[in-house]
């Protein structure tokens, strides 16, 4: 299958005003098409010709078939089994007195139960179908994993034929031949399997996750549903005894915050996702919507707008923006309207510092907010929505808040705005948790100092080791703007095997050193949702690209990071130390860094960089 790289070198990537692309036809087969795409989306004409854009090549699906809201329970992915290593032949056996966890996924094609009383959906996913007491979905299974503690997962690719896989365990501190970093070297074709280590050396708990990150197909692959939370837990945040605190190596330590039976935890890792479904209930993508996929349909944990029935006590979300290109606000309202304020207790990375109260925030894809929500006092019959308020009908960005989110509509239109999912209040249990509004959390999360940062490298600016510009090529391809010789560039892995792996490498990061990273996006009609791998940032400052006016940094910024959103015309600084782990492989190697937006991402942007000695 001619890939989107390959149309950009052979030239038929726009320049005519219209472009060719795949497209599934009918019979569900890809075929070629002319594309409606418009060339006028370039930076400079966004201001001159915005009703061009409407409902044009945005790469929408749109009349999903509707169904009821808020009548399907919340599926759960229960962790995976932990095996014994001699279940699994050939996978690496480790006697170095290090606790290791053994797994085994199958990536698979199946049908699962989306809409109720219709037809399954094929869907793709780590080990699917997934049968959860809220109900079938296809997100994998939850890995749950302490700090230090070593998960060795063999990883089977069974897609089908020419289905090739790459997984990345999205927020880890992992070596690079693990990263799932989009190489040739880490593909696993179909019929093989690759053996993970994850040694789970991170600095800090975090809510990570895993996901298909296949060179070019990375937007249809995470599209169809290869996804899973991967949650890592340690002491520090076990004492917090935050709401559903669970200590897996105790289920017996009396501190645990466990619901009823019958009833969800307290503690509920949620993705959110929109998705587009043809007449027959089957996932529709368009892989030529370079601007970025969006879906009409809204979907928790794989379930559409689920109602999830909760107790008027408090409870932890952690929230995953599992979009494509999608971005969400936020916010809880009760049925009559009134916000319900919160507390973001953490990022990408792991627990804040302190907690901050907010009535809502952005999330962009990839992104993770944990939440600390309080149903305390509320009567039960109470429903609470989780409205997005942010409308988006054009991959390119979101198009602002609504006026009045109070009043959007309970099930969303193409536009985004309405409830994701709803919380019932429906029974009280007795809570044992500890929080309190603005707390202090982890006083340990490590702060890295802009006086040890490495010095710019020739053609950066002062105040950044490295400057990457964000920007889209004459030819509708994105770009990542090296400055240190490179120039402007679309993702270049190198030759497909069995050429040897010669990807062009656009930066190399000293083991052990702390580096500055500029990120910039001078343009006005795009935002980036920019992701890092293997390591943890703090966002420095966050500015106008144009004026270097200081914009601060969003509610969802304040701890560490591995997603950057660049909206229109920002520039963000990030700082981290490059730190080698715990392993003997020192984690050098390759690692990229790339477009969120997974349709910007396999139309090439992204670049490689390597982590030397
Ligand atoms: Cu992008």
């Amino acid at each position: 299958m001619l890939d989107r790289r390959a149309l950009i070198k052979l030239g038929l990537y726009g320049g005519s005003g219209a472009l060719l692309h795949l497209t599934q036809l009918k019979s569900g087969a890809w075929g070629w098409a002319l594309d409606e795409d418009d060339r006028d989306d370039d930076d400079k004409e966004e201001h001159h010709h915005h009703h061009h854009h409407h409902h044009k090549g945005g790469g929408g699906g749109v009349g999903s078939p509707p169904m009821q809201p808020f009548t399907i329970g919340l599926p759960l992915p229960p962790a995976p089994t932990r095996l014994s290593p001699s279940t699994l032949p050939g996978i690496p056996i480790y006697n170095d007195g290090i606790p290791t966890s053994y797994y085994q996924v199958f990536e698979r094609q199946a049908p699962v139960q989306i809409y109720p009383g219709r037809p399954a959906t094929m869907v793709w996913g780590f080990n699917v179908p997934t049968i959860t007491p809220g109900g079938q979905t296809y997100l994998g299974p939850t890995f749950v994993a302490k700090i230090g503690e070593r998960v060795v997962i063999r990883m089977n690719n069974n897609l089908g034929p020419n289905n090739d896989s790459i997984v990345h365990h999205h927020g880890a501190h992992v070596g690079s031949a693990w990263d799932g970093s989009a190489l040739w070297s880490q593909q696993i074709h179909n019929g093989t399997f690759k053996d993970f280590v994850y040694p789970n050396d991170d600095d800090v708990s975090a809510t990570h996750w895993y996901h298909d990150h296949n060179i070019d197909f990375t937007g249809h692959n995470v599209f169809m549903g290869l996804e899973g939370f991967f949650l890592l837990y340690d002491d520090v945040e076990l004492a917090l005894n935050l709401p559903g605190r669970n200590n897996p190596d105790n289920p017996q330590d009396p501190l645990n915050d466990l619901p009823p039976a019958g009833e969800l935890p307290f503690d509920l890792p949620l993705v959110i996702q929109d998705r587009a479904f043809d007449a027959n209930f089957q996932l529709v993508y368009n892989p030529f919507a370079s601007r970025g996929f969006l879906g009409d349909m809204f979907l928790v944990n794989g379930a559409i707008q689920p109602k999830i029935r909760v107790a008027n006590r408090k409870y932890r979300f952690r929230i995953l923006n599992g979009s494509n290109a999608r971005f969400y606000h936020l916010m809880l309202q009760t049925n009559t309207g009134a916000p319900i304020p919160f507390n973001i207790v953490g990022s990408d990375g792991g627990l804040y510092k302190t907690a901050i109260e907010v009535d809502g925030f952005q999330i962009a894809p990839s992104e993770r907010a944990e939440v600390i929500v309080d149903f305390t006092g509320l009567a039960i019959g109470t429903k609470v929505f989780l409205n997005n308020c942010l409308m988006q009908t054009d991959g390119r960005k979101p198009a602002g808040l609504v006026a009045n989110c109070a009043t959007a509509p309970q099930t969303p239109g193409p536009d985004g705005v309405g409830a994701m999912c709803s919380f019932d209040i429906e029974f009280s249990v007795n809570d044992r948790s500890s929080f309190t509004p603005g707390q202090t959390l982890r006083p340990d999360l490590p702060v890295y100092n802009i006086a040890d940062a490495e010095p710019p490298v020739p053609g950066a600016k002062p105040g950044a080791t490295h400057d990457w510009r964000f920007e889209r090529g004459q030819g509708g391809e994105w770009l990542v703007n090296c400055f240190n010789g490179a120039g402007a560039q679309p993702f270049d892995p190198g030759p497909p095997p069995p050429a040897a792996e010669k990807p062009r490498i656009d930066a190399t990061c000293k083991a052990g050193s702390t580096e500055i990273w500029r990120l910039i996006n001078g343009s006005g009609g795009w935002a980036h949702p920019v992701h890092i791998h293997r390591n943890q940032f703090r966002i420095i400052d966050r500015v106008d690209s144009g004026s270097g006016k200081d914009l601060g940094l969003l509610p969802t910024q304040l701890g560490l990071k591995d997603v950057f959103v660049l909206d229109q015309n920002v520039t963000i600084r990030l700082i981290s130390k490059y730190t080698s782990g715990t392993t003997s492989d020192k984690q050098l190697g390759k690692y990229v860094m790339h477009c969120h937006n997974v349709e910007h991402e396999d139309m090439a942007m992204m670049i490689v960089w390597e982590c030397v000695p």
